[in-house]
């Protein structure tokens, strides 16, 4: 498939800078580029040329590429132009090669057409996204994974699976004197039964790879003087809040990026949850509510030394349950060879004690994203299709075991597959296409 149009863009960050590349993509790319060249452009070399206005006027000189389709990036006819990196100079370029029959991209349009002209599948396009905007080292080194096409084997993996046992329940329906014959068949069900296997240990490593793109959110939380802000230090590495031994210290919300084994992690400090009489510091408290509801993981701080309180258990009667972890402070204060049988992680800002282990149930226990080399980058909407193939799977298992119908069975594998479909493309509307390249930035 070959649009029709020809798109021009700039590649690089806009502002000044020693160098700046637009790039065009289109049936007409090649001769846009040669009419503002005034000369030959062959393809696959690199030449040195100088562009010029269309009365004659020097605008620019630099380096221009061209590849010729289908062995350029969108597979198209493409040209790069790498000319000094001044907004007017590109802006009066971009005029120029507009003005010859080159059109504006719109965000990821260049992806688009790479992905509409199979040089890449839907993972991978957006696997290029990730690793331009990853935050850190394990995100960008996962969405390298992804775009040399680690999950997309995967996922061509499991719907070769999948498509195999299609095969089989249906030429079985066909050929099967009697359905039960068939249906009574051990291979079915374990076939089933490895198949869901798979798929959650993907699912699996997609919701790893999904932390390591988005990060995750983390709240401090707790009653004043709790240690909630000595906590954000010690996990930042450096004073980021106030912290004194006055009740009601922070007020606004403090926010930090940290990376904690790779993992990006966004860590909300917060005002001390009590009943304020100022009206700044009810406002924090109001605040604190709400980073609470938004936050993946709250960290509910309770001082070792005063131990949970009747306060401290009617808050944490009102904390989601499931989101929430204690974690008892300043365990730098209790007596050597103190019992700590309480049902929580200890820790102290001031020495590090226990830290390593308040990560652990951050990021998830035994993950070491700098580690990992299985890991790749997944979005959310990856899980999401993972999850309900998982769930088709299932259903299809649940029909064998009490239906027996063959036909039911047949139709829940065709729903998995094209959820898989939906993960690299294959099976997805162009709606959702639409949305996920607007997202991507202009030139990309
Ligand atoms: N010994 C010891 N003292 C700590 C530790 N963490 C905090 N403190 C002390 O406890 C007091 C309160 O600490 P903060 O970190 O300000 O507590 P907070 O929960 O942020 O308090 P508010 O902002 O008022 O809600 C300060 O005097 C800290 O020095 C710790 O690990 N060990
Ligand atoms: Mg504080």
């Amino acid at each position: 498939m070959t649009a029709s149009d020809t798109i021009v863009a700039l590649a690089t960050p806009p502002g000044v800078g020693a160098l700046a590349i637009l790039r065009l993509s289109g049936p007409r790319a090649r001769e846009v580029g040669e009419t503002a060249s005034r000369s030959r452009l062959e393809p696959g070399r690199i030449q040195l040329r100088k562009f010029y206005a269309a009365d004659g006027d020097l605008l620019d000189h630099g380096l221009c590429l061209y590849f010729a389709e289908p062995r350029s990036f969108t597979g198209e006819d493409c040209v790069e132009l790498q000319v000094h990196g001044g907004p007017i100079v590109v802006d009066m370029l971009l005029e120029r090669l507009c003005d010859l029959g080159a059109r504006l991209a719109r965000p990821g349009e260049f992806s688009e057409r790479a992905f509409l002209n199979g040089k890449l599948d839907l993972t991978q396009a957006e696997a290029i996204a990730d690793l331009i905007e990853s935050g850190s080292r394990a995100a960008s080194r996962a969405a390298m994974r992804s775009l040399e096409g680690r999950f997309s084997e995967q996922i061509h993996r499991l719907v070769d699976e999948i498509i195999d046992l299609r095969a089989f329940i249906e030429a079985a329906l066909d050929f099967a004197e009697e359905e039960i014959d068939f249906l009574d068949n051990d291979d079915i069900r374990s076939r089933l039964e490895t198949c869901a296997t798979h798929l959650d240990e993907i699912l699996a490593q997609a919701e790893a790879g999904r932390t390591l793109q988005e990060g995750l959110t983390v709240a401090l939380a707790g009653l004043p003087n709790a240690g909630k802000s000595s906590l954000l230090n010690a996990l930042a590495g450096y004073e980021a809040a106030i912290v004194t031994e006055h009740e009601g210290t922070t007020r606004d919300v403090l926010r930090e990026r940290v990376s904690l084994k790779g993992v990006p992690v966004r860590i909300n400090d917060t005002a001390g949850l009590r009943d304020a009489d100022h009206p700044a510091e009810q406002e924090g408290v109001r605040r604190a509510w709400t980073e609470i509801d938004r936050a993946d993981i709250v960290l509910f701080l309770i001082d070792v030394t005063r131990g949970a309180t009747e306060t401290d258990r009617a808050l944490l009667e009102r904390l989601p349950a499931e989101r929430v972890q204690r974690v008892y402070s300043k365990c730098d204060l209790l007596e050597a060879g103190a019992t700590r049988a309480l049902d929580g992680i200890y820790v102290s800002a001031r020495t590090g004690e226990g830290l390593e282990s308040l990560i652990g149930r951050i990021i998830g226990d035994g993950a070491d994203y700098n580690q990992d080399h299985q890991a790749f980058l997944a979005r959310r909407r990856h899980v999401d299709a993972l999850r309900r193939a998982l769930e088709f799977v299932r259903q299809a298992a649940a029909t064998f075991g009490e239906t027996r119908s063959g036909e039911l069975m047949a139709e829940d594998l065709r729903a998995a597959q094209r959820h898989l479909g939906e993960i690299t493309g294959e099976f997805t509307s162009d709606d959702l296409l639409g949305r996920i390249f607007a997202s991507f930035c202009i030139g990309k």
